[in-house]
């Protein structure tokens, strides 16, 4: 009875000397510091979230080790984020769930907030990144894209934006084009330090793909699936690719005269070497993406005009990019999970083409580099197969 009694005492003697303790720390000026103490204690229960998925074989969910919601108050008060997200596993399983919708993958991304942007809850982000994507038609692989970027980036402990820039009309697709239109779009809404330009076909693979700038541009996109993992030739510059917003204006953006398939990446590669950088590129085992199978779009037939282009680079990255760009915006919707950017970039002829020039490119561009299978699948106005 006596020795239950002393042990009752002590407790309470304990609790008062943690009450004290906390009194004190509570005062002005040791606010900080108490919501620091408890940061930590939040901290370890994410780093001590099983590891996602190392072990290079099979990968790790790509929903695992996410952050969970604040319950800290302001955000002035939050740390900065560690150089290495604790969050970040290696090789992620990719999959393309059956029945998956948009509002399932909003579900499943509860920390994302409207116009598909995102800071860590937990912590004050080193890095702002804004992901471009040209889109038309393409709603079906977003869906994928989004359901894998969403985590992937979160998993970085990025602040982050994703806006689709959506080419209006049916004229020959513009990817670099839009991409310009989503560097000015995307920077009179925020001080991006980052801007990665995404295709929204390629999903990445590995945790450790950092969605940052280097000092020079980088080419993200160095292994992907269809090329079995490997560059497919040394100046490849497609697919992914992030740049500053100093290293983009360096280079007069990306050309804004390649109307359909192919060489604008390659012009894009050239610009950098013009502008006088190099290009860097993470290593063949962390830059792995998957890309979602499909065709050559309708309205994104080659343009047969990409190789006389190409060879006159020199001559025209200075006089045509960001400061030749025009376009009109038709609308911006901030979506949940994305900015949907709508613009007519116009034709070849400008933007109010007469409606003779103004016809789609299969009327005017001969396909004759085409396969036989893609000329039938365009003139049936068939769908490409994918997932
Ligand atoms: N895109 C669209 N809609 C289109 C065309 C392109 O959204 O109609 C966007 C999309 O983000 C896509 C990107 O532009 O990921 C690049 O276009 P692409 O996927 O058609 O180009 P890529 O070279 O694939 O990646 C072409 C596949 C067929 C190649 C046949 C020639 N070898
Ligand atoms: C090159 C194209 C690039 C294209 C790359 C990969 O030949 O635009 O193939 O194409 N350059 C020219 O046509 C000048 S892919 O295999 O992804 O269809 O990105």
């Amino acid at each position: 009875m006596v020795t239950l009694q002393s042990k009752w005492r002590y407790l309470v003697m304990l609790l008062a000397v943690q009450l004290v303790v906390m009194a004190l720390l509570s005062r002005e000026g040791n606010q900080r510091r108490v919501s620091y103490f408890f940061r930590i204690f939040r901290k370890t229960e994410h780093t001590a979230s099983p590891p996602h998925g190392h072990n290079g074989t099979s990968g790790g969910d790509v929903y695992a080790n996410l952050s969970a919601p604040a319950r800290s108050a302001a955000r002035e008060d939050l740390p900065y984020c560690p150089r290495k997200s604790p969050l970040i596993g290696g090789p992620i399983r990719v999959t393309f769930p059956s029945g998956l919708t948009l509002s399932g993958v909003e579900r499943k991304n509860p920390l994302v907030t409207r116009g598909g942007r995102y800071r860590p809850p937990d912590c004050e982000a080193k890095h702002r990144t804004a992901i471009i994507i040209p889109h038309r038609n393409r709603e079906h692989h977003l869906k994928f894209f989004l359901y894998h970027v969403h985590p992937f980036l979160q998993r970085q402990q990025l602040d982050y934006g994703i806006y689709i820039i959506h080419q209006a009309g049916n004229y020959t697709f513009n990817r670099a084009k839009l991409m310009n239109v989503g560097f000015r779009e995307a920077m009179r809404e925020e001080d991006w330090d980052c801007l990665f330009f995404h295709d929204v076909d390629l999903i990445p693979e590995d945790d450790r793909n950092s969605y940052t700038c280097e000092t020079v541009p980088k080419h993200a996109a160095i292994a992907m699936d269809k090329f079995g993992y490997k560059l497919p030739y040394k100046m490849y510059f497609g697919g992914v690719s992030a740049l500053t917003p100093l290293q983009y204006l360096r280079m007069n953006g990306f050309p804004n005269n390649y109307w359909g398939w192919g060489g604008e990446d390659d012009d894009i590669g050239i610009r950098v070497s013009l502008g006088g950088m190099s290009i860097s590129r993470p290593s063949v085992n962390i830059g792995r993406y998957k890309m979602i199978k499909h065709k050559l779009d309708t309205g994104n037939e080659r343009n047969p005009e990409r190789f006389n282009m190409l060879a006159k680079t020199r001559q025209t990255w200075k006089l045509d990019g960001m400061n030749s760009l025009d376009y009109e915006l038709i609308s911006r919707e901030y979506r949940q999970l994305y900015t949907n950017i709508t613009v007519n970039i116009g034709t070849e002829e400008g933007l109010h083409p007469t409606p003779k020039s103004a016809a789609p490119a299969d009327a005017r561009i001969p396909t004759s580099s085409s396969t036989k299978k893609e000329k039938q699948a365009n003139a049936a106005g068939k769908k490409t197969p994918d997932h």
